[in-house]
């Protein structure tokens, strides 16, 4: 439904006569489908690519589980991550709310505060509130504590303190310290003796770093990644002792899948919805060693295979409990693809021709639509007809859906109600929606896409990434020009002038202090 249209209607008693009839409707499909309280599963991947799955189209990257998912469920292909990169898409998600309403929703350094208010509403708990059992296995890189954490104690407020009954995390990124697992606010298998200190600005006296010793790393360092080693990798920020707790970084993903089973499996009992937050193909890429060589591609390849192979295993484990029947699957990602993300890894040198952006222009940073466009997949056995749809979707809207689903009345300004989208049974997606790319925004509506003018680079040439930044605003017709080739801006003044006045009614006019912003 055309939201602006809505406004102005509202006062009509026409309009109302059929809202009334409409949300009727829609109750009662809510709580019939909430007699089931099907669980739920969020399976989120970091920095997995528009073009790296099989089903969006990659020929020579093979992930045949995620394909099961896509081909017996909805496949969305306008399907989107609120923001080109990972805290601020995390938050989106969680919360229903625009991150860019959020000052701090931007990248996490491993020490930041807890970004989530405790206030805030958040998906797990609103299912708690409905009954639910809520757990999260994965990357958290939401923040921790009141930004002066004792790693040694117990660490909050954290996940637990914003709706998750259980928390097995890593803090951050699999790049940053501390390189622990975090179980319910404590370091697992900390040793007394030996206590957690993390400094992001000042190396600990005496400690190796990937700028001083380079003949230390198993893998090298490109740009940032030169503070403290860990496992011979070089890592973003300094930490000291905490020596039998750190992970390997191999042993990563077989250990996150084996507690997201343990979850399912003492969970089986009562509802529960499980968001298993993967760490792949972000850096550094660490495929367990019976993955590498797999791909043909490097470790990047090799850790999406890794990926997919631990989904297939998650998939298993809820047929063997009886349980695939009564779960709802959200497969999607936090953000765009890049190869060069810090690290040699050869993700460049072997990609062959694989395109990880599919058809999309950019990639993770990036306001083109590799940023943020996303695969996106809706799997329910038995409940979900296979599908594929080009309904636009944001992975905010999961808030107010998933609320509908479970008979809650809990909605947020941001998260629009889209259950049937998301059952594939509507093809009336969103109308449109702001994209955020470190702190820039723009603007999707309709075939349309609106990049307005920012200063900047146009390509950040680290990772070889176009951002997406112009002196002149751009304006893309994505339906005749899905790689945004052809700026319209000047040829169709008309549409510009109109995307340019739906943009600032809902996202105001600061966007442009973005390089303000951005210093602080
Ligand atoms: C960047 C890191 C990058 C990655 C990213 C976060 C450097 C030079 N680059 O600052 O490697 O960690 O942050 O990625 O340090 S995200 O997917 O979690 O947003
Ligand atoms: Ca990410």
């Amino acid at each position: 439904m055309n939201i602006v249209n809505t406004k102005f209607l509202s006062g009509s008693i026409l309009l109302f006569f059929f809202a009334s009839l409409l949300s009727g409707c829609g109750d009662k499909n809510g709580s019939e489908k909430a007699k089931t309280k099907p669980n739920i599963i969020i399976i989120y991947a970091d920095d997995l690519g528009y073009g790296d799955v099989g089903a969006y189209g990659a020929k020579n990257l093979k992930t045949p589980n995620i394909d099961k998912l896509a081909n017996g469920g909805v496949q969305f292909t306008n399907g989107y991550a609120s923001s080109a990169t990972c805290s601020p898409s995390r938050y989106a998600l969680l919360t229903g709310m625009y991150p860019w309403r959020n000052k701090n929703a931007k990248i996490l350094a491993g020490t930041a505060p807890l970004l989530i208010d405790i206030e805030q509403m958040t998906i797990p708990k609103m299912l708690r509130d409905k009954g639910y059992h809520t757990g999260i296995v994965g990357k958290w890189h939401l923040g921790l504590g009141d930004g002066n954490v004792d790693w040694n104690k117990l660490i909050s407020p954290g996940p637990n303190e914003v709706g998750f009954d259980y928390s097995y995390i890593m803090a951050a990124t699999q790049d940053r310290v501390p390189t622990v697992y975090i179980e319910n606010g404590m370091v697992e298998n900390l040793d007394p003796n030996d206590p957690i200190e993390i400094n992001y600005k000042k190396n600990f006296e005496g400690e190796p770093t990937g700028k001083e010793n380079p003949e230390m790393l198993k893998i090298k360092w490109h740009h940032g990644h030169n503070h403290s080693i860990i496992n011979g990798i070089p890592r973003i920020g300094y930490m000291k002792g905490g020596e039998s707790a750190k992970w390997i970084d191999e042993d990563m993903a077989d250990n996150f899948l084996s507690k997201a089973q343990s979850y399912i499996k003492v969970h089986k009992a009562e509802p529960f919805f499980l968001y298993y937050a993967l760490q792949q193909p972000h850096v550094p890429r660490t495929p367990h060693p019976r993955f590498e060589g797999k791909s043909g591609m490097g470790p990047r390849g090799d850790v999406i295979v890794e990926a997919d192979w631990c989904i297939g295993e998650l998939i298993k484990t809820l047929e063997d409990e009886g349980l695939l029947e009564n779960t709802l699957i959200v497969l999607s990602s936090d953000n765009g693809p890049v190869l060069n993300d810090g690290y040699y890894d050869d993700a460049v040198e072997k990609l062959g021709d694989h395109t990880p952006a599919g058809p999309l222009r950019g990639g993770k940073y990036s306001l083109f639509e590799a940023g943020t466009r996303v695969p996106f997949i809706t799997y329910w056995k038995g409940k979900i007809q296979p599908s594929r749809s080009d309904a636009m979707i944001s992975q905010i809207d999961l808030l107010s859906s998933l609320a509908h689903l479970v008979n809650s009345d809990i909605r947020t300004e941001d998260s629009q109600n889209l259950l049937e989208v998301f059952m594939g049974e509507s093809q009336q997606g969103r109308d449109e929606l702001i994209l955020e790319a470190t702190t820039r925004t723009a603007l999707r509506k309709g075939d349309w896409a609106l990049i307005p003018a920012y200063k900047g680079p146009a390509v950040n040439k680290m990772v070889n990434i176009e951002l997406g930044n112009s002196d002149e605003h751009q304006l893309y017709n994505l339906k005749d020009d899905l790689g945004q080739q052809n700026n319209l801006a000047s040829t169709n003044k008309e549409k510009l002038d109109e995307m340019i006045a739906i943009f600032e009614h809902i996202r105001g006019t600061e966007y442009k202090n973005v390089e303000k912003l951005e210093l602080k």
